[in-house]
């Protein structure tokens, strides 16, 4: 098929990753939008920068914790929208060099990572809060959009888009493969060739042929005929999309859902609106069912560890996987119609089926008589039973159906309990 569908082959398989905020807001722990939310200046955001030693970054520690949630890759931020940034840049003296951290933080990050067999992605935020020629652009979201001295003053942005392809260019160079380009993100008249998109994606391509990129530089991904810019994959933010992602033509678009664990990306100190396990495993379950990926959320704090409650349920999620991953890998939508119980996902000959809502009695696969081979639970690989149950037969809804007995599975798994079905 076309390029996209090539290019996204190993993401498409990969199904969940781990998706990183990071940075100097870690240390209000406010969240990552602390600058814009308060109308901080540079002075005031400075001591930030100043203090900035995480002594408890390991890099190492994220990537078998993303590996033991079953994670196959991870997107960290290089540089979010306050504009400092992780990574050693010829380019800006805002960054952790120049912090007490003292070093480069994302060769650590890709090294540790790599080292996980986790395949790796850079996120990088067009929008810079901190760069002297990027516009504080009327009230909208800029820190300084009060400030009219700062707005007037004279700015040449083409110097801002400069300094983006400079930097991409510096992360595309310097740290062998990379995986994933997550741009991050375009509105109003901030889109498109504003970033010189279709150059900086020529670049991009030029320098790893084989990266995936966002569609948030712009353009129309769902078009039959998208821009160079529009992108590998959907990003649908903080939403899962109710029937997946389809182009003008029909084609699947590839598209990774990305979700926080509790309601902030960066850390937050105060936030403990944490989903639950349950519901994570079931988001990335809706994810797939609909052909899409989950790329879930954690944000470390200031000393660089990610928060105890966010690695508690990522253990939860990971012991899950373990055992029902082959559900989840590499599988998609099935062509069967949602069944009232659950989800379906499916990988060639088989199906999954996602037991959500157990009910009572036999569950009822519908359109299925006769095209079940064997029917087991993924989870420990004990048979079910196929079967007709008493009076069955006078149900009028039945007759290309097929009922599964849940014997000798007393306890289904609360989260999510799997029923491999080989197809004929
Ligand atoms: O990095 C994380 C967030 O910080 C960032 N994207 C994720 C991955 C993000 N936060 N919010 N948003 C993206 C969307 C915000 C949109 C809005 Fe607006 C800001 C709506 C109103 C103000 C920008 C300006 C879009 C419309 C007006």
């Amino acid at each position: 098929m076309n390029k996209r569908w090539e290019r996204t082959e190993w993401f498409r398989e990969a199904r969940f990753g781990m998706f990183i905020h990071w940075g100097l807001y870690a240390i209000p722990a406010r969240g990552e939008w602390v600058r814009s939310f308060e109308k901080l200046s540079n002075e005031a955001y400075e001591p930030y920068f100043r203090e900035f030693n995480p002594d408890r970054y390991d890099p190492r520690a994220w990537a078998k914790a993303a590996k033991a949630a079953g994670q196959q890759y991870a997107v960290l931020t290089t540089k979010h929208h306050d504009g400092f940034c992780l990574f050693e840049s010829e380019f800006t003296d805002y960054k952790a060099s120049n912090s007490p951290a003292q070093r480069d933080l994302i060769k650590e990050y890709v090294e540790a990572f790599r080292d996980e067999g986790l395949k790796v992605g850079f996120y990088y935020s067009l929008i810079d809060w901190h760069h002297d020629d990027y516009p504080a652009y009327g009230d909208r979201i800029h820190p300084m959009r009060d400030n009219e001295a700062y707005q007037n003053r004279p700015i040449q942005f083409e110097r801002y888009v400069d300094y983006l392809h400079a930097q991409v260019k510096e992360l595309l160079t310097n740290y062998g493969e990379i995986d994933v380009m997550w741009f991050d993100f375009s509105y109003d008249d901030m889109t498109g060739e504003k970033w010189r998109a279709t150059e900086l994606v020529n670049l991009i391509r030029s320098l790893q042929p084989n990266i995936i990129i966002d569609n948030r530089l712009g353009g129309h991904i769902k078009a039959a005929e998208p821009e160079v810019y529009a992108g590998d994959f959907y990003s649908p933010e903080q939403i899962l999309p109710p029937g997946g992602i389809v182009d003008e033509n029909g084609l699947n678009v590839p598209w990774e859902a990305c979700i926080t664990l509790n309601d902030n990306w960066g850390y937050h100190a105060m936030d403990h609106a944490y989903k639950s396990p349950k519901q994570v495993v079931r988001a990335l379950v809706e994810c797939i069912s609909k052909n899409g990926n989950l790329l879930l959320n954690v944000g470390p704090d200031a000393r660089g560890e990610i928060p105890s409650q966010s690695l508690e349920i990522l253990t939860a999620v990971g012991e899950w996987m373990r055992r029902n991953g082959e559900s989840i890998y590499g599988c998609g939508a099935a062509d069967l119609p949602k069944p009232e119980w659950g989800r379906y996902t499916q990988k060639g000959n088989m199906l999954y089926a996602h037991v959500l809502d157990r009910g009572i009695g036999p569950i009822y696969f519908q359109g299925l008589k006769g095209r079940i081979k064997k029917a087991r639970l993924l989870a420990d690989g004990s048979e079910l039973k196929i079967s007709m149950p008493w009076m069955a037969e006078q149900y009028s809804d039945i007759d290309s159906g097929a009922f599964i007995h849940l014997i000798g599975a007393e306890l289904p798994d609360d989260m999510d309990t799997v029923i491999a079905l080989e197809l004929v």
